[in-house]
């Protein structure tokens, strides 16, 4: 059809060799699994078995802590199991879905090769596998499973397209941000076999108390500085809370960028959004972060950790100031004073 698809039956091809001697696969996707994330993993699943009678287990590190990715496993009926209870090292093949080997937001140890990497995060120079298929044009790591399917002809099972829908849904907020033409042509092909019903309940799920507990402390410590708004979180208890906080406040007039910190274990947890479409989060995250954790991402959204661990509770204090005044420093604002608490901002 196009070369997107010549790609993808180059990696079809690619696949079958590499998995010629393997009798179980292990799928890892990244800590803290989003929706792209175990949507993707679900489906080299899917495909493997299909198509090569390949049995595979699907993991995780971390854990599935958003009301949405929560009703996404229990409607869909997918089964995902933590890493701990894994015996990694029995496994001779392993495939990483959504990340890359070292980039400290997966769980697979650093001596551990996988023999497959399917991303959309830029390609690192670390990142070796007999088989790797990283494309950072594509919004979502489920466009490329979702092409891998249909190029072989695999039939895509109601839930499994509901996953793969949802999972370029929310990852391109409805295609609205760094979504390409492939994105679009996947998001098309796989709505009329979604099962609407489940999409709405796992997009409006019900929400725990404590949801509505860190979005009132989120506000009310929140401060901005011209276009940048910035949250401290506290101690939370699902991370990526720190990226939903982050998702609303930049949503803020006049705002260009959202930085939210959480406190999660011995981890502070980073999340920076923009509306800048070219705006490289990723790289300013890890300049942020820089020796002291990891982090990557894309051009608008980006998220990564620092350890924490020893740090009295005014020591991450003052970690979390420093890093809000480097941030700052990083997107423009060298010479910050104040910032203001937003909800004293509020005249219109
Ligand atoms: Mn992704």
């Amino acid at each position: 059809m196009d070369s997107d698809y010549t790609e993808t039956a180059r990696a079809l091809g690619h696949l079958k060799r590499v998995l010629k001697t393997c009798r179980r696969l292990l799928i890892l996707a990244h800590d803290n699994p989003d929706p792209d994330s175990i949507a993707g993993a679900v489906a080299l699943k899917h495909l493997v078995w299909e198509r090569f009678g390949i049995r595979s287990t699907v993991s995780y590190g971390g854990i599935v802590g958003r009301a949405e990715n929560r009703a996404m496993l229990r409607l869909l009926r997918i089964k995902m199991s933590p890493v701990h209870r894994i015996p990694l090292r029995r496994y001779r093949h392993i495939a990483l879905v959504d990340t890359q080997p070292k980039t400290g937001n997966n769980s697979l140890p650093l001596e551990l090769e996988p023999t497959v990497v399917i991303d959309h995060h830029p390609l690192r120079r670390d990142t070796k596998a007999p088989l790797v298929d990283v494309r950072p044009e594509y919004g979502a790591v489920a466009t490329i499973l979702t092409e891998y399917l249909q190029e072989c002809g695999c039939k895509i099972p109601t839930p499994l397209a509901t996953a793969l829908f949802y999972a370029i849904s929310s990852e391109t907020q409805a295609l609205g941000r760094e979504a390409g033409e492939a994105d679009t042509r996947a998001y098309l092909s796989l709505f009329p076999l979604a099962n609407k019903k489940h999409l709405a309940r796992i997009q409006r799920p019900s929400l725990p108390k404590s949801y509505f507990n860190v979005l009132d402390r989120s506000l009310l410590g929140a401060a901005t500085y011209k276009n940048v708004v910035v949250a401290r979180l506290g101690t939370v208890k699902v991370p990526e809370l720190a990226a939903e906080v982050a998702d609303l406040l930049v949503r803020m007039e006049r705002i260009t960028w959202a930085l939210c910190l959480a406190r999660h274990g011995d981890r502070l947890v980073l999340s920076i959004r923009t509306t800048n479409v070219k705006a490289k989060a990723g790289r300013v995250i890890q300049r942020l972060v820089g020796r002291r954790g990891r982090a990557g991402g894309h051009n608008m959204m980006a998220g990564g950790w620092l350890d924490g661990t020893g740090l009295s509770e005014a020591q991450k204090d003052r970690l979390e100031e420093e890093m809000v005044n480097k941030f700052l420093g990083l997107v423009g604002h060298r010479e910050v004073s104040v910032m203001r608490p937003l909800l004293e901002d509020a005249e219109v």
